[in-house]
């Protein structure tokens, strides 16, 4: 029987990785030269739920450890938040817009990275090189995993592409953009049916940095204040998870998508330390206020990458 492919991104998938899945999937003969089926390593949160029933495109199947696939990765390299079971035997492809965290292949493999705001607008651009056309349905998926990863094209991950690419999809699908951004930011912030542990759990991401272990959780919201009167309950949680998943550091931040801050929770002396030393920051009663900061991406992970491994 052949091996079969499937497209999949990273752990407590955000809206970016659900979505570049699909559509790396949708054209991967195009991409790629074979055939690949889109897969989701985590559920989907509320914003991409919301996305997936606008365009009525359903939820891909959910694949907890790789046993006899073959892996096409997207939206990471990061090894700590990978699925399990890939391995540089049945990784055959990397469309990413992240660092390389240091995978191995232990063949020739499709690559494709770039500094770019999000991976969806990479596959555009991919196939715009290729000369392919994007259907309305695919384009409105792009235009969500743009507004999703980029806050609207506000967050300093943003680059003149996602900006341009942005407005060419606009345009093609001849969506109400404002209405959409309020759409998804509310579907975003929206807390319906979501427990405190899903919370701390939904974009959580884990770091190897110089041989420590380090976890940042964001939530993103145009309400800070829903998750912030539930700070002291989500406190305790992020304590039991730093024991039990043996982290060094672990940080969660509540971001302010329409004031660009983020609130961050800082559970220890450990990681009052670090933030102090790292970004300059005082905690108050638990809490570091980082001003103007939004993406863990850009504005987190490098500097303590930095502070780490020197
Ligand atoms: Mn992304």
């Amino acid at each position: 029987m052949a091996i079969k492919t499937i497209v999949v991104g990273h752990k407590n998938p955000d809206t970016d990785s659900v979505l570049s899945a699909i559509l790396v999937s949708k054209f991967s003969k195009k991409i790629l030269g074979f055939e690949a089926e889109s897969r989701i390593a985590g559920d989907v949160n509320n914003e991409t739920k919301y996305i997936l029933d606008l365009v009525k495109e359903a939820k891909p199947k959910l694949i907890k450890k790789i046993t006899n696939e073959n892996v096409v990765l997207v939206d990471t390299t990061e090894p700590g938040q990978i699925i399990e079971g890939l391995t540089e035997d049945n990784l055959v492809g990397i469309i990413d817009h992240h660092n390389l965290g240091g995978l191995k292949s232990s063949g020739a493999i499709y690559v494709r990275t770039e500094s770019i705001g999000c991976a969806c607008s990479l596959i555009y651009k991919i196939l715009k090189e290729k000369g392919v056309k994007v259907d309305k349905k695919s384009a409105i998926m792009m235009i969500a995993g743009i507004v999703s990863d980029t806050l609207n094209l506000t967050s300093p991950t943003t680059t003149p592409e996602d900006k341009k690419f942005l407005k060419e999809l606009t345009q093609l699908t001849k969506v109400d953009i404002k209405k959409f951004v309020a759409g998804l930011f509310e579907a975003k912030s929206s807390l319906k049916g979501i427990s405190l542990d899903r919370v701390v759990e939904c974009d959580y991401k884990e770091f190897e940095m110089g041989g420590k272990k380090v976890g940042i959780g964001v939530w993103e919201t145009t309400n800070p204040e829903s998750v912030n009167m539930s700070a002291e309950k989500i406190m305790k949680l992020l304590e039991d998870k730093k024991i039990k998943e043996d982290l060094d550091y672990l940080l969660f931040g509540v971001v302010d998508i329409l004031k660009n801050n983020t609130y961050c929770y800082v559970i220890g002396e450990a990681e009052e330390k670090l933030i102090s030393d790292v970004l300059g920051v005082t905690t108050k009663d638990k809490v570091a206020f980082l001003k103007g900061v939004v993406s863990r991406k850009k504005q987190i992970v490098p500097q303590l990458r930095n502070h780490f491994v020197r």
